[in-house]
């Protein structure tokens, strides 16, 4: 298993040196392709090394000729000095012949068969082997009793493997993988146990000697120049599935006196994931994959951990020939904003509408038409393009996008990317944009049509969950208008729709930029006990603190009060601040003062009662600025 990764980018090395470089086939370059066709299907591990060994002196040869013909510098053929730089010339040979074939695909004739090219990237990583070995003699007799930490540290390439569709003319989206990796160091960082080395006669046999294994040996095939010495590998695995499995290093632990020793067993660790899962990981650039292993001598407990990052600072340059196409984004500005618009009765048109200009400068200009531009998708909103596409990547060096109606969700609105691409062969040239979307802020012209767009938007965010939970938010006022008084914002009221939170109109009520300022009291903190502290909330902060106060009144009502009689009541708070008189003393209030804090005072007696006292304290912790990224109205907290 571990020499299929290495095989196949030798094999693809014989193909296209052979095939691609030399138009006429030597002797020589016969005689290292029967070699290979030799090789592929042989099991014995020595004989395949001979005839690489046997081949790698031809191979040289072979390739200077080739490269003196076409004029390509061709790596070496020959290992070189350190795991380091083979992994590179490895990575070189399967790249320069991963250039050379691409150019030559589209001459290939339909009938052929759809070739799969090699392209590697470089990778580094370990292992760790985290565990030990125990074993039994009859049942419950100790034989071995062994733990031990072993890293082993591995540089090498991922070998992505691209299928041509020769009759779409292009590289199929599917990609298969190859690992090839190279040890570049084995660290035993544990070890201690014991083993016995003597048992006495009789029954049952007990052991009457113990050898410590403080001794270690690695295997010297382990080591590079081995070929075999992959740590790592991936297999395809059957719809799509990948193996990846890891192998632990071969080590034989002995006693001081060499005479009793014991070998690795906790060996193998395989993950099988699907293609997609190992394209994430992939992805993201690293991959670590940790399992409990265990085997006849491998002790329960033992884990096997494998780390493989992707070195992306030296992936190769692959659309280097196309350094002579420019493509650049010159409409919209990066950071723009846009802004929907509202909804006038005599402009149908202009109405509910955000048109965003595209336009792209391209060298050279032939490409023009060729440009494809990805947009905002704007779920719910239609789209128009001018000219029009029927694709939804519109195509061509300026286009203008109409968006028409609002989105439904809150999430369309915010930072979005525009991209212009341009792929010409296998290359993708492209450029980014970052637009910022917003709504207008007390308009009403959201798909539901009933409410201001910020509460509409506002509603479905994190902002109208408050302390995380879930509770039924109305719009402001009912039949009795409840938001009528003066400075009322927000309001819980249990014996009206007692289950849900009225936040009033705030467009109306407050207006500008949301702005309310309330006390700013704790009992956590002495300071704002004694002193009058105030604090100021601005858009969205106001709509999450007033949830987040009568969401305080909500709990107290249902936690207190709910379903008791009127006289219940009284009896329970008879100084009427709506906390049980019993549960006062213990949380800093007085039990017969209406407001324990700034009872007196002429702003904070407002307060009105302990128990509303709580509801302001409730938001002491907020800070401010939470929700910014929830807030994509104008006016609101991104608007600049
Ligand atoms: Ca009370
Ligand atoms: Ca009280």
């Amino acid at each position: 298993m571990r020499i299929k990764g290495l095989f196949l980018s030798f094999g693809l090395m014989f193909v296209f040196i052979f095939f691609l470089f030399c138009p006429n086939v030597s002797s020589q370059e016969k005689e290292l392709m029967i070699i290979a066709q030799q090789t592929e299907g042989m099991l014995g591990l020595n004989k395949i090394l001979e005839n690489f060994k046997g081949a790698i002196h031809d191979m040289d040869d072979a390739n200077r000729e080739a490269g003196r013909i076409t004029g390509t510098k061709a790596p070496p053929v020959t290992p070189a000095k350190t795991p380091e730089q083979e992994a590179e010339r490895r990575r070189e040979i399967i790249n320069s012949q991963y250039e050379q074939a691409k150019n030559m695909l589209g001459a290939l004739a339909q009938d052929e068969e759809n070739p799969q090219i090699a392209q590697a990237l470089p990778i580094e990583g370990y292992l760790i082997v985290d565990g030990g070995e125990k074993e039994l003699w009859g049942r419950d007799q100790i034989k071995t009793d062994l733990i031990y930490r072993i890293k082993e540290k591995f540089v090498g390439n991922i070998i992505v493997l691209h299928t041509y569709n020769i009759i779409k003319g292009s590289f199929e989206k599917e990609k298969e993988y190859e690992l090839d990796t190279l040890s570049t160091g084995i660290d035993v960082i544990n070890l201690a146990g014991k083993k016995c080395a003597q048992w006495s006669s009789g029954s049952p046999s007990v052991c009457t000697r113990w050898a410590n294994l403080s001794i270690y040996e690695i295997d010297p095939g382990e080591h590079y120049p081995q070929f075999y010495s992959n740590t790592a590998s991936l297999n395809p695995h059957g719809d799509g599935k990948i193996k990846i499995e890891a192998r632990a290093p071969t080590i034989i632990f002995r006693s001081s006196d060499g005479k009793t020793s014991t070998k690795l067993g906790c060996s193998i660790a395989e993950w099988i994931i699907t293609g997609s899962e190992f394209e994430t990981l992939f992805k993201r650039g690293e991959i670590r994959l940790n399992k409990a292993i265990s085997s006849l001598s491998c002790r329960p407990g033992s884990t096997m951990e494998l780390y493989i990052k992707l070195k992306k600072d030296e992936e190769p340059q692959l659309c280097k020939n196309m350094e002579h196409i420019k493509l650049e984004i010159i409409k919209p500005e990066n950071k723009s904003k846009y802004l929907y618009s509202g909804e006038y009765a005599l402009m149908e048109d202009e109405s509910n509408r955000l048109e965003l200009e595209l336009e792209a400068k391209v060298e050279p200009e032939r490409y023009a038409d060729s440009i494809e531009w990805e947009i905002p998708k704007l779920e719910g909103s239609k789209k128009i393009f001018v000219p029009a596409s029927l694709s939804d990547k519109p195509r061509g060096k300026k286009v203008k996008v109409i968006y028409k109606g609002l989105p439904e969700s809150y999430k369309e609105f915010g930072k979005k990317t525009v991209t212009a691409s341009l792929k010409v062969d296998s290359c993708t040239i492209e450029d980014k944009k970052e637009v910022v979307l917003f709504y207008p802020r007390d308009e009403k012209n959201n798909p539901e049509g009933k409410y201001p767009n910020w509460f509409y938007y506002w509603k479905q965010t994190p902002a109208a969950r408050p302390f995380g939970q879930n509770v039924n938010i109305v719009f402001g006022g009912t039949e009795f208008d409840l938001c009528k008084g003066g400075h009322v914002m927000a309001i819980y009221k249990p014996d009206h729709l007692f289950k849900s939170i009225h936040v009033c109109d705030l467009s109306k009520k407050v207006g500008g930029n949301f702005e309310v300022t309330i006390p700013w009291v704790s009992r956590k903190n002495p300071a704002t006990l004694k002193t009058k502290h105030y604090i100021t909330y601005t858009h969205i902060d106001t709509f999450a603190v007033l949830i987040m106060h009568e969401f305080t009144h909500f709990n107290h009502h249902h936690t207190w009060w709910s379903g008791k009689t009127r006289d219940q009541i009284t009896s329970e708070d008879r100084d009427g601040d709506g906390i049980p008189d019993r549960l006062e003393p213990e949380m800093g209030f007085i039990p017969g003062v209406f407001q324990t804090y700034f009872g007196d005072d002429m702003d904070f007696k407002n307060i009105n009662g302990d128990e509303e006292f709580l509801a302001y304290e409730s938001t002491y912790d907020y800070p401010i600025g939470k929700y910014d990224d929830y807030d994509w109205g104008k006016p609101g907290k991104n608007w600049w």
